[in-house]
């Protein structure tokens, strides 16, 4: 029976390692989930705990429980603070440290008096605790990936149970010392629970991992990455095909005489100065809008659930608030303008691709008119275009 027993906690100590090794290396092609790496240190230390424990089961002993009790609570603890890291983002080593200092606490003195029995109980108990409440972080981190996240929950509320299992059998038994290592049906079906959990919880945070890389991607293909700014292709996967009532309106923004800047200081002073716009724009943003980059110095602002006129008077306060920006940057100060054409949709429904030409048109009106200003696309161009049917701010 003890034979098994420690068969089962090796391969325990093997399953975990392989699992470290592996979380290592995925942290390690692209280190940017640093919960990952919490795991990998996690179970450094869990594994270190059952390769001592085993020495336990072997020989008894105070000091090899000691020991192990000192490595797996720390690991747990770590455990722990890497759901927290998963969650809320930030350094999980100060959490780790004060939870081992707390498991530390209670535990090892009852150990280092000869209290084993106890002192088993409550790191049971404090494991229990632990893998619960990391059940609990990624219950509330679910809707990030639902799938993974539920299969976490579950794999880390039952490990937890069958801990709680152990100290209930403990005691049950009401020994305070034992002197030799613990081995009953809740301790064997624990192991087996561990092994399984292990293996479980360990490819769910990969597929946690990926999902995270493959939201990435997502939110990179679809913001500018100078900016911040939705990009075009981002716009028109929320816009595009839909169709924009009276109450919406489309503002087209291009930056006057952008290449002259571009030329007299230096491509990366323009950079700044399209970084200095794209914040004038979400200072003017109406709740219920969109600001994009359309590309190069032109950006499009959605603005919905507005009065009439309210899209013009948006459009004119971002023009006015770059013209007063003294823009200063490596010691250069320049001023810069900016043009802007306005369309509103029809009450009937208009394509926001209609809506957005007739922007575009306005915003060629604004540039032929002597730039620095906002015009407003006539509606009859949407029906007939004709060139000259241009209306002024
Ligand atoms: P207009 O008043 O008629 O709009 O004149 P403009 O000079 O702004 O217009 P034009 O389209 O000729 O110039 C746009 C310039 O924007 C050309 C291009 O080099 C520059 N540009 C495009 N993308 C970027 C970028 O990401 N960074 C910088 N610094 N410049 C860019
Ligand atoms: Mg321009
Ligand atoms: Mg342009």
């Amino acid at each position: 029976m003890t034979l098994d027993y420690r068969s089962l906690l090796l391969a325990l100590g093997v399953s975990a390692a392989c699992l470290m090794v592996t979380l290592f290396g995925t942290w390690f092609s692209r280190r940017s989930d640093s919960f990952l790496l919490t795991l990998v240190v996690s179970l450094c230390l869990i594994v270190a705990g059952i390769i001592v424990y085993s020495f336990f089961t072997a020989q008894s002993g105070l000091a090899p429980l000691a020991i192990a009790y000192a490595l797996m609570m720390s690991g747990f603890s770590a455990i722990n603070a890497a759901s927290v890291q998963f969650r809320s983002g930030g350094s999980p080593w100060r959490l780790a440290g004060m939870l081992s200092f707390i498991c530390l606490a209670l535990g090892m003195p009852l150990i280092l008096v000869g209290l084993d029995g106890l002192g088993l109980i409550i790191m049971n108990v404090l494991t229990a605790i632990l893998l619960v409440g990391t059940g609990c972080q990624y219950w509330a981190a679910r809707r990030e990936a639902p799938g993974p996240l539920l299969g976490m929950v579950i794999l880390y509320c039952v490990s937890g149970f069958s801990f709680a299992l152990c100290a209930g059998v403990l005691i049950a038994d009401g020994r305070s010392s034992l002197g030799e290592p613990p081995i009953n049906w809740a301790e064997n079906l624990n192991i087996g629970i561990c092994i399984a959990g292990m293996t479980g919880i360990g490819s769910l945070s990969l597929a946690l991992h990926q999902w995270r890389m493959a939201a990435l991607h997502r939110h990179e293909a679809m913001t500018d990455a100078l900016t911040g700014l939705v990009n075009r292709r981002a716009l028109f996967d929320q816009f595009g095909g839909k169709r924009l009532n009276a109450s919406t309106a489309v503002i087209v923004f291009d930056i006057d005489r952008f290449k002259s800047i571009n030329d007299r200081f230096g491509h990366s002073f323009g950079d700044e100065v399209l970084k200095l716009f794209a914040q004038d724009l979400l200072a003017e943003m109406v709740p219920a809008g969109a600001v994009a980059r359309l590309g190069g110095e032109e950006f499009a602002m959605v603005v919905s659930e507005v009065m009439p006129g309210r899209a013009e008077r948006i459009a004119n306060s971002v023009r006015m608030r770059f013209a007063a920006r003294d823009i200063v940057i490596d010691g250069k100060r320049l001023r810069c303008t900016v043009s802007g054409g306005v369309s509103v949709g029809i009450p009937e429904g208009q394509p926001f691709e209609t809506v957005l030409n007739l922007a575009d048109g306005a915003l060629y009106d604004a540039k032929d008119a002597g730039r620095d200003r906002v015009e407003i696309a006539s509606y009859l161009r949407s029906i007939a275009p004709a060139p000259d049917s241009r209306t002024s701010a």
